[in-house]
């Protein structure tokens, strides 16, 4: 059992961590969605997902993915396994500095238990500690479609490709490598090894969940049912957008620091980058996000805080201006961050060794689990 030095990251029994969760479950719409269904009688219910060290997340890696874990920890059924990972093998795809990776392997694993992850509750890791996952990914990868995965948008996206590039293209050939092209693969082997039936992600990553689904029945339809077809939660929060360029995901590594809010901000940042978010010339506001998507994308962010519908905000807003919008919005989401970053600031400066100590035991749990998996398809392999 592990004990926190630090009463505010024990987030079940804490008046803060409280508060939190009442912020985070006030709204409306997240309640809507329904808790994931059982796929099998035959697999208990296990859901697992995992985020890139590749920086501090940010708020769409907050709507579209944490919060959902943070939800589905606290209302899952008490059988049902969680585990949640820094998955620190996939920031390799793409070059990394060293020095880089190990503060934002830290910082991440900092904010899983800063958004209310309990690690007596859900066995949170880093993928690099428990090595069946890479063991598992090249297994796969031996009945892994490569027609498939070169239909696949990501590696396009992260090399500045058309999306309808070919294998064949010389531009492709010269500037891919296997590790980013094979990607789905070992995102496939992290949720099959642990028999996860559903995986909570941002819309962003449903075209590798089905991409997975399609590996796990490949390795079962030669080997035996092995794998249980793993489910999307995908968040109510699809897509969360750019602050600077609208129509794109905000992401980690889009160069503008302004495009994306990030987790650790301060009250005064948050203001700043709301502030400075692109909209139209257009002062008054509507929603409309093929017309208007930065005011739109505004009105998004502002209805997952709020719980109302975008419409709905819309039509509050249509008498007053862009500036007050962006004002309340303001507030809203450094009302909502501010304990989350008080708890990651004291996790960062905590002088004891908590965060490798949780880290250790998730390391363990996770190996357990995922040994089971892999006696198993060794078995079936005959290994
Ligand atoms: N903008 C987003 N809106 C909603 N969900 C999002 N997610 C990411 N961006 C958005 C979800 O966050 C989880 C973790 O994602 P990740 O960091 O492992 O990979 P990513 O999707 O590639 O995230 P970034 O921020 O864009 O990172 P970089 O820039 O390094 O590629 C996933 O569930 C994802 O859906």
């Amino acid at each position: 059992m592990l004990t926190s030095p630090l009463p505010l990251v024990s987030c079940r029994n804490t008046p803060p961590i409280k508060a939190y969760q009442r912020l985070t479950i006030c709204s409306r719409r997240w309640n809507s969605v329904p808790a994931p269904k059982a796929t099998s009688l035959a697999h208990p219910r296990v859901i697992f997902s995992g985020i890139q060290p590749t920086g501090v997340p940010h708020l769409g890696n907050y709507l579209g993915a944490l919060r959902e874990w943070v939800r589905l920890q606290d209302t899952a059924p008490k059988d049902t396994r969680l585990l949640f990972s820094i998955v620190d093998l996939h920031a390799l795809t793409v070059p990394q500095e060293a020095r880089q990776l190990k503060t934002w392997r830290r910082e991440g694993f900092a904010t899983l238990l800063a958004v209310g992850l309990d690690p007596s509750r859900a066995t949170v890791f880093y993928q690099s500690a428990v090595p069946a996952h890479t063991e598992l990914f090249w297994i796969l990868s031996t009945v892994a479609s490569m027609g498939y995965l070169s239909r696949m948008t990501q590696w396009k996206s992260k090399l500045d490709l058309p999306e309808d590039i070919s294998l064949e293209d010389s531009a492709a050939r010269s500037k891919l490598r296997l590790g980013l092209f094979s990607y789905p693969v070992l995102q496939a082997a992290d949720i099959l090894v642990h028999r996860a039936t559903h995986v909570p992600v941002g819309e962003d990553q449903r075209q590798h969940l089905e991409f997975c689904r399609y590996t796990a029945n490949s390795f079962n339809h030669l080997y035996g049912n092995i794998f249980p077809p793993p489910e999307a939660i995908i968040s109510p929060a699809k897509r969360v957008m750019s602050l600077k360029e609208p129509t794109l995901k905000m992401s980690k590594s889009h160069t503008d620091k302004r495009s994306r809010i990030l987790l650790t901000d301060s009250t005064e940042d948050i203001h700043k980058k709301v502030k400075s978010a692109l909209t139209d010339s257009d002062a008054s506001v509507s929603y409309d996000p093929v017309h208007r998507p930065g005011v739109s994308n505004l009105l998004e962010i502002l209805s997952h805080f709020d719980g109302r519908s975008c419409e709905d905000l819309a039509e509050e807003y249509k008498s007053s201006s862009l500036q007050s919008l962006k004002g309340h919005l303001g507030s809203q989401i450094s009302l909502h961050l501010e304990p989350i970053r008080e708890r990651y600031l004291s996790l960062i400066a905590d002088k004891t060794n908590y965060l490798d100590v949780v880290a250790e035991e998730g390391a363990r749990t996770a190996s357990a689990n995922a040994d089971i998996t892999m006696r198993r398809v060794r078995k079936a392999l005959g290994l």
